[in-house]
């Protein structure tokens, strides 16, 4: 029982079934089955929770923290230190205990009343009943929400985390972790209300983006047009990936005047649009490409790499001395920089270990590529946008975002960008982009015609500006000439998905392929109600999303 697992919440689950004797992300059983213990111990929590909510109690916002913490841990390529899990499930029985002593007495479900034991040994043999597919009897379409459900959660506590850490949150996404995961293990939940609970975690998903735009935003500036160079520099130099600004942002402070180059990397690339971190002068570009090519890319570098979020693969040994973690991202034997008291972190040691190192011996030429476009950098072409579509110069709008892996089917995304005609804008997010950002696409009707609007959490962005755009033109975004191509890995991208639905936002292609934890049943009634399409061929689904227009 010890050397297996299953998990099934991402896109390179093991032949698009389940990962059962190792992730194909680096994940080993342990570290799985100590995931999916963490997972029901929240549900416990979350069981005691409910009805003190319903009697009208405000949960502990070091509660919340924790259970988003935890949310966040188990995440696709965020932890894979078992010592860590540990800690987080220690800390969840006596979360669990203070919250049974508080709710009422009743009947609780089995993740509620079961105690944990302190030793890990014993976690791991009672993990096996905290498995995905432990119920046998339970039925394939219930299943199938409750990990859709549980998979956006996940998805949005990445969100709600990195507001929290500039002081953001919302107190109703805040209810809706306990709510959400009460929901994943109550047997008295019809179909249907599984179904309206989905669609509320796509509202909780726009709610969280929100929150976190504003946090952005309102910290860092609104994003502008902003040319990044993607080539390297002569000097010392630190990596920054994932997704957290304010991590990078204390950072370049600590590192200002040290003769120490930064660099974004993967998702940190949207960071260059904003006018509070682009100031730093020594913010000199972008690194690599997006995850999946980290291992290569990283290797025997001669500087030093922050993982301030997902997505972490297993560090070889060429770089496992310089790489180091923050917050709940971890790997086993990894130099993980801690938050202090007041919030703060300490990055002297990355940064002695950088100017250690030397870094880059010669400059590259520049090669720049265009960022910044979120919501008001886009909105603020809105009038030239809609003249540009009524005089026929622009003819239709494709959104192409989503997550990057790396499954060769998702040449998709580049051949599909190439190919479309002169006169259609791209709009871009997430670390997919990379797929086609260092191309030149040249402009439309004095626009770039490849818009990058930011980070996998600006689908709120997109959003605000599809909207924006509808009300130019008197319709809805469904009758826009919009056509959305998502590319999931991780459940992020779940949760960017169920907000999309949950808005009403039909017409979704979905690739490269479809996520295993959709029942046959609940694919139909997404194709049925929300008129998704898995993707086919680039030729195809190009012909049909500009017939469709017409
Ligand atoms: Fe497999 Fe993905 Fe789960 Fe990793 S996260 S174990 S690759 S399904
Ligand atoms: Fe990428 Fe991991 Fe999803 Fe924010 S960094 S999108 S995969």
């Amino acid at each position: 029982m010890e050397n297996s697992m299953f998990c099934y919440q991402c896109e390179q689950t093991f032949g698009g079934k389940g990962c059962t004797k190792s992730g194909v992300c680096g994940k080993t059983p342990e570290i799985a089955n100590l995931q999916d213990l963490l997972i029901y111990q929240l549900k416990g929590i979350s069981c005691y929770a409910k009805p003190l909510i319903e009697q009208g109690k405000i949960i502990d916002k070091d509660i919340v923290k924790f259970v988003e913490n935890s949310l966040f841990t188990t995440l696709t390529n965020v932890n894979f230190d078992a010592e860590a899990h540990v800690k987080l499930l220690v800390e969840s029985q006596r979360i669990k205990e203070i919250l049974r002593d508080e709710a009422p007495k009743a009947e609780y479900p089995a993740a509620a009343t079961y105690d944990l034991s302190g030793e890990k040994e014993i976690m791991l043999k009672d993990s096996v009943k905290a498995g995905i597919m432990y119920d046998e009897e339970l039925d394939a379409d219930i299943r199938s929400l409750r990990s859709t459900i549980l998979y956006g959660l996940k998805g949005i506590s990445a969100y709600g985390h990195q507001a929290r850490f500039m002081g953001y949150n919302s107190d109703q996404v805040d209810q809706f972790y306990f709510l959400g995961l009460e929901a994943t293990t109550n047997d008295n939940l019809s179909l249907q209300d599984m179904i309206r609970f989905t669609m509320r975690t796509g509202e909780m998903s726009v709610e969280v983006m929100k929150i976190l735009d504003e946090g952005n935003t309102s910290k860092y500036k609104n994003p502008s047009a902003h040319k990044v160079n993607v080539n390297i520099k002569k000097g010392p130099f630190i990596i920054v990936s994932g997704h957290d600004l304010r991590d990078l942002e204390m950072l370049l402070k600590q590192t200002e005047g040290k003769g120490i180059n930064i660099y974004t990397h993967g998702e940190m690339l949207p960071a260059h649009g904003y006018p509070e971190l682009k100031k730093y002068k020594h913010l000199v570009g972008n690194f690599g490409s997006a995850w999946q090519n980290q291992q290569k890319e990283f290797d025997g570098i001669p500087g030093c790499i922050l993982m301030t979020t997902n997505c972490l693969m297993r560090p070889r040994e060429t770089y496992k001395d310089r790489i180091f973690t923050t917050s709940v991202v971890g790997w086993d034997g990894v130099k993980h920089i801690d938050t202090n008291e007041n919030g703060t972190k300490d990055f002297s040691e990355i940064i002695d270990k950088a100017l250690k190192l030397g870094g880059f011996k010669e400059n590259e030429e520049t090669k720049e590529i265009l960022v910044g476009f979120g919501h008001n950098e886009t909105l603020s072409h809105a009038g030239e946008i809609v003249n540009a579509v009524k005089e026929g110069k622009i003819s239709h709008f494709f959104l192409i975002g989503g997550c990057d892996g790396a499954r060769p089917g998702r040449n998709y995304y580049t051949d599909f960008a190439k190919m479309l005609p002169k006169d259609c804008v791209i709009l871009t997010l997430a670390c997919g982009k990379y797929r086609f950002n260092k191309l030149d696409f040249g402009t439309v009707a004095g626009l770039p015609r490849l818009l990058d609007i930011g980070q996998c959490n600006d689908a709120y962005s997109a959003v605000r500006i599809a909207t924006a755009l509808a009300d130019a033109f008197d319709t809805d975004v469904n009758s826009l000439p919009l056509t959305i191509v998502l590319s999931w890995y991780e459940q992020k991208a779940v949760a960017d998905l169920l907000a999309l639905l949950s808005l009403g936002i039909k017409g979704i292609y979905l690739g490269p392929s479809l996520p295993a934890f959709l029942s046959p049943n609940v694919l139909q009634y997404l194709v049925d109600t929300f008129g998704i399409k898995p993707i086919s061929t680039p030729e195809e689904d190009l012909k049909s999303s500009l017939k469709q227009a017409n």
